[in-house]
């Protein structure tokens, strides 16, 4: 590795960044290629089933009016090898004639797995792995869990008061944190595929649970309504906001009951309710219904914490569910990070900690 080459894979995880929302199922990938020290073209993957990152950034350098026989191209994942909705990058990148290639990480894709840095490099290519590779991974966690485990990652996102409430004994929970924080919310939904609540939210806030920021793609909406109560009110004449935009989604012990509304599947445990999502395509969950988060809580990939400042007393908890007894014997999130966003702040953790 080179001193400059951390700058170059910095500027290609950057551009990676504007596919979130857009590429998923797919990685987000970005490339940059340089020529005697300048860089000559950028490409990022821009949406699922379109162009790789570095066809991309070969256009846009040619489009230029560069030559990249002989450059270098800095890239977050390793080039594909194999015939998906797009050709394979690392043939493209051999015909092009490129002397070297910076890799973030390997492809976790089966598919992949090695096979594209090794063609490279048996074309006499140089081929160097694992320039940032940490923050390539975290990058693309949801990609990396979907594509090895067939399943969906799962986020847990609660708002909490800060004795740690999701809502007073009456139900009440608008708003335990402010508008900054808020914000943050629509930005979590635009990285994650799926936002999944249960049909208590739907009947008494009536949420859209689409994505509010330019830039966003609409969202899959899981709903989980074990009656089927929102069929029937459907049937009574009221309207959902939620059905305004994208594919909805019912788990319910009913699904007849839903032919003509939306897409409805058995209610069953949530292992096997996370892998049919998964067998829909969809590779991301966000759980933004407190109350159903407890069964989910040993499926969850990452927590969203926001702490609001108030003090409810008494109320609901998020994970009554768990009934821990012995303080050393109760799961452990490992915290990622702090925010203080306006009066309320976020805890990002993972399961797991020490
Ligand atoms: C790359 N560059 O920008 C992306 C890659 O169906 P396809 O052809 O789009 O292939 C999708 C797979 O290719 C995906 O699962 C991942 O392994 C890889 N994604 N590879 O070289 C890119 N998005
Ligand atoms: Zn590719």
């Amino acid at each position: 590795m080179r001193p400059e080459d951390e700058k170059f894979m910095r500027l290609a995880l950057e551009l990676a960044k504007r596919g979130e929302g857009w590429v998923n199922s797919n990685p987000m990938v970005g490339a940059v290629i340089v020529k005697d020290g300048e860089v000559i073209g950028v490409g990022w993957h821009r949406k699922f089933g379109e162009k790789h990152a570095e066809v991309n950034a070969i256009e846009d350098a040619k489009a230029k009016g560069h030559d990249v026989k002989g450059a270098t191209m800095y890239v977050t994942l390793e080039p594909c090898s194999h015939w998906g909705k797009q050709p394979p990058c690392a043939d493209r990148i051999i015909a092009e004639g490129f002397k070297r290639v910076v890799v973030a990480m390997k492809d976790p894709n089966p598919l992949v797995a090695g096979r594209g840095i090794e063609k490279m490099r048996e074309a006499g290519i140089k081929v160097e792995v694992g320039l940032l590779e940490e923050e390539a991974r975290k990058l693309n966690e949801i990609f990396i869990k979907y594509i090895t485990a067939k399943m969906p990652f799962v986020s847990i996102k609660l708002a909490l008061t800060l004795d740690g409430f999701i809502a007073t004994e009456s139900g009440s929970s608008q708003w335990i944190t402010g508008e900054k924080a808020r914000e943050r919310v629509q930005e979590l939904r635009r990285r994650h595929m799926a936002i999944m609540v249960g049909s208590g939210t739907v009947l008494a806030d009536n949420p859209r649970l689409n994505c509010r920021l330019e830039n966003c793609p609409p969202k899959v909406k899981v709903i989980l309504d074990r009656s089927g109560k929102v069929a029937e009110e459907v049937r009574k004449g009221r309207n959902f906001r939620l059905f305004e935009d994208g594919r909805v989604i019912f788990f319910t012990e009913r699904p007849e009951k839903f032919e003509g509304i939306a897409e409805a599947y058995p209610i069953t445990g949530p292992e096997e309710m996370l892998r049919k999502l998964g067998e829909l395509g969809i590779d991301s969950v966000l759980i933004e219904g407190g109350r159903i988060a407890c069964q989910f809580l040993s499926y969850a990939d990452k927590f969203y914490l926001f702490y609001g400042p108030k003090l409810f007393g008494r109320g609901i908890k998020p994970f009554e569910c768990l009934k821990v007894e012995d303080a050393n014997g109760a799961p452990v999130l490992r915290i990622e990070s702090v925010e203080k966003l306006g009066e309320s702040f976020l805890v990002t953790a993972y399961p797991g900690g020490e």
